[in-house]
């Protein structure tokens, strides 16, 4: 079977920057991920972030403070488990990912994204609106994020927004905060902060995402987990900067 966005999907995703496949993953697929995930967190499995280690909003304070223990992302997903590399080079996943970069040569990036997501109720944070390229070093800002949902995401439980279209705007510096996080105190970003769409998900959905679309996602509010699964893909062609974070570990040709 060939795993393909038709030309309308593609033509959307150049257009918006992010697209959605609903249902890439059933029922088989995601409940050993959910399951070796859950083992990771009881007790926790290294590699991982603490929410206290990225100091965004709602963060504790340190890893002594209440909740200071909470795992933001399982890191290293790629190697951590094959299910997880099942999935990363999957041809549901990669066909779709060479369709939208338009090359037959994509390589997965083990030191960006490469992780589950373990977005937990209580002392999660607010991720404020951000473009991933920020801190990556590629010799072009082409790269795609590929985000499956191992359970439900909307709004209440810190699912994803993300602004329409602009991977293809170049905003001046002035615009984003030291941490190049959007300023939203500036009148001049309220119509684009305006236009953000929540990316409502179901288990088993994908959301395809440009490396310089803006998105942003609050807090769970809610008394469950929210478990993702996020690789990132680009074309052999263009590499990551020698020397930079985003050359630390070979890039896995897909
Ligand atoms: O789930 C979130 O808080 C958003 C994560 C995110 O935007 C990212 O890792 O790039």
């Amino acid at each position: 079977m060939i795993h393909m966005f038709t030309p309308k999907q593609i033509e959307e995703f150049n257009q918006q920057g992010f697209i959605v496949a609903r249902g890439l993953a059933n029922k088989e697929v995601c409940q050993p991920m959910i399951d070796r995930v859950r083992e990771s967190l009881a007790p926790p499995l290294a590699p991982l972030e603490y929410e206290t280690d990225v100091q965004y909003p709602g963060s504790p304070a340190d890893r002594l403070s209440p909740g200071g223990d909470t795992p933001r992302r399982l890191l290293n997903a790629y190697t951590r488990d094959r299910v997880f590399r099942d999935w990363a080079t999957s041809p549901a996943v990669v066909d779709r990912v060479r369709q939208l970069i338009g090359t037959d040569q994509i390589e997965l990036s083990q030191n960006h994204h490469n992780c589950i997501m373990t977005k937990h109720p209580g002392y999660s944070s607010a991720t404020l609106w951000h473009q991933d390229i920020r801190y990556w070093l590629f010799d072009q800002p082409q790269l795609v994020s590929v985000w499956l949902a191992l359970g439900e995401e909307y709004d209440e439980n810190g699912g994803m927004y993300l602004i329409p279209g602009t991977h293809k705007e170049e905003l001046d510096r002035g615009f984003y905060d030291a941490a190049y996080f959007l300023r939203t105190d500036l009148p001049e970003n309220q119509a684009l902060i305006d236009s953000a769409v929540s990316a409502t998900l179901h288990q088993g959905d994908v959301l395809f995402f440009h490396c310089k679309t803006l998105h942003a996602a609050g807090r769970n509010q809610t008394d469950q987990i929210k478990f993702s699964v996020v690789f990132t893909y680009h074309d052999s062609d263009n590499q990551p900067i020698e020397g930079s974070r985003s050359a630390a570990f070979p890039d896995i040709p897909c």
